[in-house]
């Protein structure tokens, strides 16, 4: 049998960002990688080096020795094959393709209901619009925290065990949390979020991110 070496694996991550996935994902799987940092604060996602990288403009970006992966639904998917001991995905296959469809939500629906929250500025021009963009955006956001709402009721995580999908949606609550809208209507997404913010993985990624923004604004 031949040994095949352990690919070198590069993760481009920005604070707050929704590379926190993939970085969660990573230290769940005891991975080992390297974390290159771009600052967000500063557009380095918009460099001419950075867009060399990744023309979308976008973290995450996961370097797989010379390979370059985009898109965080495709990341996810190879760090739960690569590390299929850290169990990251459902064993039976169907659970498989119906995790896949909670990511597609994740990425598909909940992120670009997110975006508009925090920068309204580039979905509108008319003076004095953003205000409504915000209100728009978080009144679809909301009916999207429903469906996760009457799926997470009596459930722990999105399947029996943790999956990719729990990491996927903490970030997306993560966000609005940040936000500081209030979600007290949506109890079972915030137990999910105390539960998910006390994994150790979580724990690890939450305190780097708090490093990070601090050496980002120093
Ligand atoms: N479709 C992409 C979206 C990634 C994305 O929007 N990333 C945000 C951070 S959460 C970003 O890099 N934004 C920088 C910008 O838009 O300038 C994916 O799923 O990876």
């Amino acid at each position: 049998m031949t040994h095949q070496p352990s690919p070198q694996l590069s993760l481009y991550y920005a604070p707050v960002s929704c590379a926190l996935v993939p970085l969660i994902l990573l230290t769940e799987a005891k991975a080992k990688f390297e974390i290159i940092k771009i600052n967000n604060y500063v557009h380095q996602n918009l460099t001419p080096e950075y867009l060399q990288i990744n023309p979308k403009g976008k973290v995450p970006v996961l370097a797989i020795n010379d390979e370059i992966l985009t898109e965080n639904i495709a990341i996810q998917l190879w760090i739960a094959q690569q590390f299929p001991q850290a169990n990251l995905l459902p064993k039976d296959p169907y659970l498989q393709i119906k995790a896949i469809s909670w990511m597609s939500w994740c990425s598909s629906a909940i992120h670009p209901h997110l975006t508009p929250i925090n920068k309204p500025q580039r979905y509108c021009d008319l003076p004095g619009s953003e205000e409504n963009v915000k209100q728009l955006s978080t009144s679809l956001l909301f009916k999207d925290f429903q469906i996760a709402e009457d799926h997470l009721k009596n459930r722990q995580w999105f399947f029996d065990d943790f999956t990719t999908v729990d990491a996927y949606f903490f970030w997306c609550f993560r966000r609005a949390v940040l936000f500081d809208l209030d979600l007290s209507i949506f109890p079972n997404c915030q137990q999910h979020f105390e539960r998910m913010s006390q994994r150790d993985s979580t724990k690890k990624v939450i305190d780097y991110e708090f490093s990070v923004i601090q050496e980002f604004k120093s």
